[in-house]
Parts: C-alpha cells; sequence; structure tokens
C-alpha cells in the first residue's frame, strides 16, 4: 500500500516537472533530465524510502534548516549547534575546553575558563552533559543556553546573542553532578542535581563513614536575566540522602515550582570488589525499587530566603533534617534501576524509564499532591516521607529493554530510548488533553543503530511540544560508517516523526567525532535573533557593551610606563596598526586589538608565536590579552583568517630587545 502511494506520488512529481518543462524547456532536456533521477537512484541502489529520506532533508545551497538543535559535546567539553533537517554542523561552541578556532583560552576565554576553576584547581576540560535553554512561560525564548560539566561539578552561560560562553561557576559543594541542567519554566533557576555522593565541599571522609557522612545534593543556581549570569548570592542548595541522584526535570504548568529527580543507590553500596563487597554495578541494582525525589522548590526558596540554611564553602545549603521539617522532599518509589524523569507538557504527568525494567512507569502529579495531603504513612531510613507507588502511580507502559529518556510531541505521544533494544518507542498519553482515545499504551518502534542514549524531539521537552523531527543520539555507530580503526563515531539519526500512528523513518545519519553527545535541544531557527555582527565598533563580548580601552582610529600605537607597556592597536582588511611593536624583555605587556569591520564574515585572526596567543576578533570586536615578555627576539604575528586577497600581508613583528 505504502509503495503503491509512493510510486504514484513519484509519477505525479514527474508527470508536473514533465509538462512544465515541455512548457518552458524543449522535451528532450526534460526526458533526459528526468530519466537522470531515476538512473542515479537505479546505479546507487536507492530504495524509495531513501528517497524520500533524501527529499526530507536534502538542503540545496543557500537554503536554511528549519531548526537548530544545541547537543552536549560529552567530554570534548564542548556544545555543538546543528541544523536540522540538514542535520549540517554549524558552529562548535566553545565552554569548558579552550578552543583554538574561536581564540578561547589562548588570550581570550581565559578569565571565562578560570570562573570555572575547581576549588582553585585549574581544569582545563569538562564533560558536557544536558543542555538547557532558557524558557519563557514554559517555552524556548532563544536567549540563553546552560549547560552541565559531569566530571567536575560546573555549570556555563551561553548567549545565544553570540553563541559564546560567559560565564562557568563551579559548585564548591561537589565535584560531580549529572542532572544539570534543567531550567524552570522562566529561567528563575538553573537546576544542577548531582551524582555521586559525596562529604560536600572538599571534605574527607572515610567510605566506612558513607551513611552518616556523605551527601546527596541539589543546587538551585539563580539566574539574573538582565546581567546574564548566575548570582551565587542568591543561590543555594539542599542536602539529600546519600542516594546518588541521577537526572531532574522541573514542574511547568500545573507541577510549576516543583522539582523532580530520579536516583539509583538506595541501597548506600560504596564498591568495594576484590574486599568481599559486591561490584558497584551489583550492588547497586540490588533493590527492586529507588526513590523519584519530589521537591518543592517554591518552598525550599522561601526556607532559604528566612535563612533557615547552613553555610558551606560559602554555599547556603538548606540540610536534610530542615528540608524534612519543612515538607521540602518527599520520595515514591522507582522501578528499577531509574534514568531519568521527564514531566509532560501539562506538567500532569512524570515518566520514569526503569533501565532494569520493561515498563515505563508514569506518575501523576494530582495523585501526588493528593498523597502528600492525606500523609505519608512511611519514611525513609533519613526521615524523609515516601508515599506508595499505588497512590501516585497514573499507568506503566511496556515499552522495550532498556528504557531511558522520554521525549513528547504535539500529537499526544511520548518517546522513549530503549537502549538494550537499540531502539526509540512511541507510546500514547491516555491522559485528557493527549490521546485518551488510545489510552496508554505502545504504538510503534523503530531501531536505531545503536545504543541510543537521549532522545530530542523538536521542542520536545516544552510546554508546546512541535513533534516533526525526533533526533536519536547513538552511543555505538558499529557499521554505519566506514572504519577509522578502533575508535568510532558516535551516531546521530534524524527521525521523521511527523506522520503519527506506527510509522517512523530514519532519515539521515551524522557522525560526530568529539565526545558523547549525552542530551540534546532542538529550538525554532526563528526563535533565535543572533546578531549579524557587534552592534558597535569597540565590543567587548564579556561585558556585551562598548569596552572603555576600544582602540579608535588614529588612537594606535605604543606606550611605555616604566616596565608596563599599553599596546593599542586597530584591524581591518588587509592591515594591523601599528605593523610593529617594540618593547623590551621583562616588560608587562597589556594589548587592545579593535576589529573595525562593520562587513558580516569579515573576522581577523591574531597569533603571536612562543607566547601562545591566538585570537579571533570578529567585526567590531575588541580584545585585551596581557603577557609578560619573558624572551627576547623576533615574533612575526599575522592574522589567522583568510579575509581578503592581500591576507598574507596582514602581519607585523614584535620586536623584544634583550
Ligand atoms: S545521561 Cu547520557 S544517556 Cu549522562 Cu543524561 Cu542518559
Ligand atoms: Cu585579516 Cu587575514
Amino acid at each position: 500500500m505504502k509503495k503503491l502511494k509512493f510510486i504514484f506520488v513519484i509519477a505525479l512529481v514527474i508527470m508536473v516537472a514533465f509538462s512544465a518543462g515541455r512548457f518552458f524547456f524543449p522535451q528532450k532536456d526534460v526526458e533526459a533530465r528526468s530519466s537522470g533521477w531515476a538512473q542515479i537512484a537505479d546505479e546507487r541502489g536507492l530504495t524509495e524510502d531513501d528517497i524520500r529520506a533524501a527529499m526530507m532533508t536534502y538542503t540545496p545551497s543557500g537554503m536554511l534548516d528549519q531548526y537548530v538543535m544545541f547537543a552536549s559535546g560529552g567530554h570534548s567539553g564542548q556544545v555543538f549547534a546543528i541544523g536540522l533537517p540538514s542535520m549540517r554542523l554549524l558552529r562548535t561552541i566553545a565552554v569548558f575546553t579552550p578552543e583554538p578556532w574561536q581564540g578561547y583560552g589562548y588570550g581570550t576565554g581565559n578569565d571565562i575558563l578560570e570562573g570555572g576553576n575547581s576549588l582553585g584547581a585549574e581544569v582545563m576540560w569538562g564533560d558536557s552533559h544536558h543542555p538547557a535553554l532558557s524558557e519563557t512561560d514554559g517555552d524556548y525564548d532563544g536567549q540563553w543556553l546552560f549547560i552541565g560539566d559531569k566530571a567536575n561539578g560546573r555549570v556555563a552561560v551561553i548567549d545565544l546573542r553570540d553563541f559564546e560562553t560567559k560565564q562557568i561557576i563551579d559548585n564548591p559543594l561537589y565535584f560531580n553532578d549529572h542532572g544539570g541542567t534543567f531550567v524552570t519554566p522562566n529561567t528563575e533557576y538553573v537546576i544542577e542535581g548531582g551524582q555521586y555522593a559525596q562529604p560536600l565541599g572538599s571534605e574527607y571522609a572515610p567510605l566506612d563513614s558513607y551513611e552518616s557522612e556523605y551527601k546527596g545534593l541539589i543546587t538551585f543556581w539563580k539566574f539574573d536575566r538582565e546581567a546574564g549570569r548566575i548570582d551565587e548570592s542568591q543561590s543555594f542548595a539542599m542536602e539529600l540522602p546519600p542516594y546518588w541522584q541521577d537526572l531532574c526535570d522541573a514542574g511547568k504548568k500545573v507541577s510549576e515550582g516543583w522539582v523532580f529527580c530520579n536516583s539509583i543507590n538506595t541501597e548506600l553500596a560504596t564498591g568495594g570488589a576484590g574486599k568481599g563487597q559486591p561490584p558497584f554495578e551489583a550492588g547497586v541494582s540490588q533493590n527492586t525499587t529507588d526513590y523519584l525525589h519530589m521537591i518543592n522548590l517554591k518552598a525550599a526558596e522561601e526556607v532559604f530566603k528566612a535563612g533557615n540554611t547552613v553555610e558551606v564553602e560559602g554555599m547556603q545549603v538548606i540540610p536534610l533534617d530542615v528540608a524534612v521539617q519543612n515538607n521540602l522532599l518527599y520520595f515514591a518509589p522507582e522501578p528499577r534501576s531509574p534514568h531519568g524523569v521527564d514531566v509532560a507538557p501539562g506538567g500532569e504527568y512524570m515518566v520514569v524509564a526503569g533501565k532494569l525494567d520493561p515498563h515505563v512507569t508514569v506518575y501523576s502529579f494530582q495523585k501526588v499532591m493528593d498523597a502528600i495531603a492525606a500523609g505519608p504513612t512511611e519514611t525513609d531510613v533519613y526521615g524523609v516521607p515516601v508515599l506508595s507507588l499505588e497512590s501516585v502511580r497514573e499507568a506503566e507502559v511496556e515499552v522495550g529493554l532498556g528504557p531511558l529518556h522520554t521525549q513528547f510531541d504535539n500529537q499526544g505521544y511520548a518517546y522513549t530510548s530503549l537502549f538494550l533494544d537499540s531502539a526509540v518507542a512511541r507510546w500514547s498519553l491516555g491522559g485528557e488533553g493527549y490521546r485518551p482515545e488510545d489510552g496508554w499504551k505502545l504504538q510503534a518502534k523503530i531501531p536505531v543503530q545503536y545504543n541510543v542514549g537521549h532522545i530530542a524531539v523538536a521542542e520536545g521537552d516544552t510546554v508546546a511540544p512541535d513533534g516533526a523531527y525526533l533526533v536519536a543520539l547513538n552511543k555505538w555507530s558499529i557499521d554505519r560508517f566506514l572504519s577509522t580503526g578502533p575508535l568510532l563515531p558516535q551516531n546521530l539519526q534524524l527521525i521523521d516523526i511527523s506522520q503519527g500512528g506506527e510509522t517512523m523513518q530514519v532519515i539521515y545519519d551524522m557522525p560526530i567525532t568529539a565526545g558523547e553527545p549525552h542530551y540534546a535541544q532542538i529550538i525554532k531557527a526563528d526563535k533565535l535573533q543572533p546578531w549579524d555582527v557587534y552592534p558597535e565598533v569597540g565590543w567587548n563580548p564579556i561585558t556585551q557593551s562598548v569596552d572603555p580601552n576600544a582602540v579608535a582610529p588614529g588612537e594606535e600605537g605604543v606606550v611605555r610606563d616604566g616596565n608596563n607597556v599599553t599596546v593599542k592597536m586597530t584591524a581591518i582588511r588587509s592591515h594591523f596598526t601599528p605593523e610593529h611593536v617594540e618593547i623590551k624583555a621583562g616588560d608587562h605587556v597589556v594589548w587592545t586589538i579593535t576589529n573595525m569591520e562593520r562587513a558580516r564574515d569579515a573576522t581577523h585572526g591574531f597569533s603571536i608565536p612562543y607566547y601562545n596567543i591566538n585570537l579571533s576578533i570578529e567585526p567590531g570586536e575588541t580584545i585585551t590579552f596581557e603577557f609578560d615578555a619573558t624572551k627576547s627576539g623576533v615574533f612575526s604575528w599575522y592574522c589567522t583568517e583568510f579575509c581578503s586577497a592581500l591576507h598574507l600581508e596582514m602581519m607585523g613583528y614584535l620586536l623584544v630587545e634583550p
């Protein structure tokens, strides 16, 4: 049936093209071209599905994408901006790791990277995990992007006016995180859940004191939109039992003001394989259930503002007993090694998948509220009230093996990644406002290649998902690409989910060769309003305003004050002014360059050998860098961007006299 329909459509397209062609061109031409398409498909062995996939994704030169996906770059420490449906990589956003093309960490970006020093120690990489676009009323607003660094317990802020990192914050309480970042529906808070329990701060405690000295954690970073920065003084954390809090999500609409996190290791396992203890993977998976954490953030904020906190490493922390006394924290059992919790678009349901359970469990927010009102009768060993699973469970849907993460579309369907099955399941939400006619039920499954982790649907975690496309972020690619030796790329697969029912189709495979991509969010391209060039000449992208030290034409030169030398330079095709900078060994140099260009894409680079200086100066931008002239000699600098016909001549000499 599908085949017939397809042949009919193709025939129709060819007929229309043919008759139009007959009108405009000599008949012979059209025949040659139409037979050309079929011949190419034939020669390349393309199926009807392949041709359909090509038609859905092929983006001719000059045509722009409909969506932008922000994908975490895993242990590259970066974020990737990828266009959909073409799956073209548009930009690497440098975040936790120096990035030479953007000059990030080689004269610029250094202050931002240093802001992320971990308790003073220099950390030059990150394991970026979960990107979170800023939201207004639960919908992406295209202004900011946040991302967490699992390896070092840090959070970064990216400004989407120039796609550049503005801030890295080190959580002084914890050396790792996982449940970050997620935002509240109006981006009041950036949520950073913890992961592997540890004593708070940099304290030492032996593993046999785990139950009392090791702590679980969640941190609420206050985001100041005006300043474009996280405000540490308005931020706070909450102590949790030393379970491993895993992934979090903010409530929305009816559940706005609440935050949900799944956890593993309610067993309090501490490893010790070879010392008579079960290895971690077994010790952490003994219980049949762990605890879904439900946190009343609105009430927690009140407790923080009332000063009912303790200070650890300069952070305000709500102790666990205070959280319990103030009814800030509730648990509900969640089946077998859960991974992630995802809140439905209307906020009525929280979906948890158990890695070792073939079901997803759907919790009802209303039932949670009712169970809390009725008064929980049980607590865990730390005194946290536990709501019974029966009292809060709305549904259980069997989806397949190794369910992990869930996203939503605009047709009332949910999608869950199945790691062990290497598949994505589509299932119907049976609740009012979704697909009550279908009930809570598996609808379709599509194989992916292979070992899928997160999935992302276009705007699929907002209050108003778009549907249309789903991207599976696969950990393994095995046989999908030419071999590159034992280390293979990850595979991002684009899936057409627009048709509903049982139909889904993989329409593009994109190898990605940087780090393991964890999560991604997909935003409508027209919600992003990036600048074409910096608004005014002399712009400082850190302050997002004109830099008082910006260099105007005529102001260039070298000024000496004792051993301190100030260099003021302009750059415009194809010339740096001044062309010579003559200083003495032992000088401290503060060097400012302003790119005078107003033309789009007229970026100049700047590099000085030996001193590890490498800049990207975008149109209008001003950059200041400093160094000590420790070595005498002749150092030629040049522009690293091929900016004009006389780009090779865009150079100069730094002469450091002994
Ligand atoms: S995680 Cu990677 S597949 Cu670190 Cu969000 Cu689930
Ligand atoms: Cu400026 Cu090349």
